[in-house]
């Protein structure tokens, strides 16, 4: 077993998880990072010490495996979503609906699952989601998306409360506009679509969010950091951005 505390982090091999990796390792952490492309994550791992471990979040198999190979887990970071399509209600693509699920809710209560055990046993657990203004801010188009957020962001929210009075701190992280592979993902690979989401305005980068995420992993023992909306100064709400044209 580890002598230094261990952040596990899901969807580490790009984006937030990638650079919650970096974070939290430079915070002291020994950091396990899941993810399904397995390039990219040994080379994430290797940047920051970490042990990387082939994780899909959808798949129970996969979890169990996972799990199986941790004997220590201080932070849970559930990083690992995303965000399919913009189509609106009419249009709904319910195999789009069904992937967002899959991953924001179910691949969350998933690993949280999985891990919880470890979680208690540490003494001092936490669980860190990365949720989305979308968690709390409907907009057009979003529906799919909102939904597998706000039921995140539900889900966390219970397990803050179900967990009261044991050691596991509970917290749900926010982001609006960052500029990660998200877009990118969203629009199917349609650099240009991706590209104007963060045209003419500045969005967060993923190590703005990640700071966040070593900041709470790192507060006193009886401090949980319930929730927190991390947004760039040009976004004020989910679809009001101040933007500049040229
Ligand atoms: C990403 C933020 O506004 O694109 O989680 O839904 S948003």
């Amino acid at each position: 077993m580890s002598d230094r505390p261990v952040a596990v982090v899901t969807g580490a091999s790009s984006g937030i998880g990638a650079a919650s990796a970096r974070a939290l390792a430079r915070a002291g952490f020994e950091v396990v990072l899941g993810a399904r492309r397995a390039d990219r994550l040994i080379e994430v791992a290797a940047e920051c010490g970490g042990t990387p471990l082939p994780l899909d979040v959808t798949d129970e198999a996969s979890v169990a495996a996972f799990a199986s190979r941790l004997d220590r887990c201080d932070v849970l970071v559930n990083n690992a979503g995303g965000a399919f399509g913009l189509a609106s209600v009419a249009e709904a693509d319910l195999d789009d609906w069904q992937r967002m699920y899959d991953v924001n809710v179910l691949g969350t209560v998933r690993v949280t699952k999985a891990l919880l055990p470890l979680l208690l046993a540490s003494g001092d657990g936490q669980v860190i989601t990365i949720a989305s203004i979308a968690a709390h801010e409907p907009y057009p188009g979003g529906a799919g998306y909102n939904a597998a957020k706000h039921a995140e962001a539900a889900l966390t929210r219970v397990l803050r409360l179900e967990l009261l009075g044991r050691p596991v701190r509970v917290c749900e992280i926010d982001p609006g506009m960052v500029d990660t592979e998200f877009s990118l993902v969203r629009f199917e690979g349609d650099r240009d679509r991706a590209d104007a989401v963060y045209r003419g305005m500045t969005p967060l980068t993923a190590d703005d969010v990640a700071e966040s995420v070593a900041w709470v992993a790192t507060r006193p023992a009886h401090v949980n950091v319930d929730r927190l909306t991390i947004m760039p100064r040009d976004q004020a709400a989910a679809q009001i951005v101040h933007r500049v044209e040229g």
